[in-house]
């Protein structure tokens, strides 16, 4: 009688904070359930370590993956636990936990997830109030602004009641400081960081900050084109086709302190931030149908697969 987490239907917090605890007891050998932090309300931000070696062969590669920073972009946190799904579950993919060691983050910002179910569906920031007077009545920033990369630079704005409020400094919420001591802890071997975000069909890799290409930008979008390719292969027909390339230059605006040009900025080498499928434009593309997100969670693990082919070969 293990919990299964439904892919029929949108859940709530506790539906998947439940999965989380369950699945890691059930594989004990591969998985490690961590609390890394409270979130500014006071809820626990959970990730899983996977590994069929315990974290301990420095040979083998990290992957992060992590969901859930954007509030409203609920078909986000669904990817990364279909990823632990697939890598403890329903495994067709043994050969991935010999070469690799993950690191899955479903819900960076339980908060605001929390509270675009029970307030504002379109609510896309943290809840943090504290970082100016006006805080406290308009709360939350936007965590994909809040990373120390060219932070506060662009597409950000100082007004606390924006949508791209960067906070009052780099890695002011909780929320982001516990992405970025992830990433620092395991730097050295990871090799790949990829953030689920929606909607637009998408797979941007840096600089998003102001639109040139890192030194590294022609294994990114190599390895992005086997990403797309893979997705695109099995989407529906009804689907948009992905597109993959620099940040500013497929979603067409420049915005600094998001998650994956600091890890990038950092020493990640292959950083990518997916913005997920929408059926409809303007806000109803967050509401892509709960009949669509089992099918997305499958095309989207087809894509981080072959992906990681990719980087095996290297
Ligand atoms: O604006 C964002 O934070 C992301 N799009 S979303 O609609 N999910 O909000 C795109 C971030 C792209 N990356 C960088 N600008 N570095
Ligand atoms: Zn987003």
């Amino acid at each position: 009688n293990a919990v299964r987490l439904p892919y029929n239907n949108y859940q709530r917090l506790a539906e998947f904070d439940n999965y989380l605890e369950d699945v890691a007891k059930r594989y004990p050998d591969k998985a490690t359930l961590v609390t890394a932090a409270n979130s500014f309300e006071g809820r626990p931000i959970k990730y899983i370590k996977i590994s069929s070696t315990n974290f301990a062969d420095p040979r083998k590669k990290v992957i992060m993956i992590d969901g859930g920073i954007h509030a409203r972009e609920w078909i986000s946190p669904p990817i990364v636990t279909w990823a632990i799904h697939k890598l403890l579950e329903d495994v067709t993919e043994p050969d991935l936990l010999e070469n690799f060691d993950f690191i899955l983050l479903p819900i960076v910002n339980p908060d605001g997830y929390e509270y675009s179910h029970t307030n504002n569906r379109w609510w896309r920031k943290t809840r943090s109030t504290g970082s100016s007077n006006l805080s406290s009545y308009c709360p939350g920033v936007d965590g994909n602004r809040n990373y120390d990369f060219a932070w506060n630079k662009v597409g950000t704005s100082p007004n606390v009641c924006a949508d791209n409020y960067a906070g009052n400094r780099a890695f002011s919420e909780v929320e982001t400081r516990v992405v970025r001591d992830l990433i620092q802890e395991y730097l050295n071997r990871m090799v790949m960081y990829l953030t689920m975000h929606s909607y637009g069909s998408m797979i941007l890799y840096p600089w998003g900050h102001d639109g040139s290409l890192s030194h590294n930008a022609l294994d990114l979008h190599a390895v992005g084109i086997a990403m797309a390719e893979a997705i695109n292969k099995e989407a529906l027909p009804i689907f948009p086709k992905y597109v993959v390339g620099n940040s500013v230059q497929v979603i067409g605006y420049a915005a600094s302190g998001a998650a994956e040009d600091y890890a990038h900025s950092v020493g990640v080498p292959l950083a990518y931030t997916f913005e997920l499928p929408g059926l409809r434009g303007g806000l109803e593309g967050f509401n892509l149908p709960a009949q669509y997100i089992e099918q997305v969670c499958r095309e989207t693990w087809s894509g981080i697969v072959a992906g990681l082919r990719r980087i095996s070969l290297q």
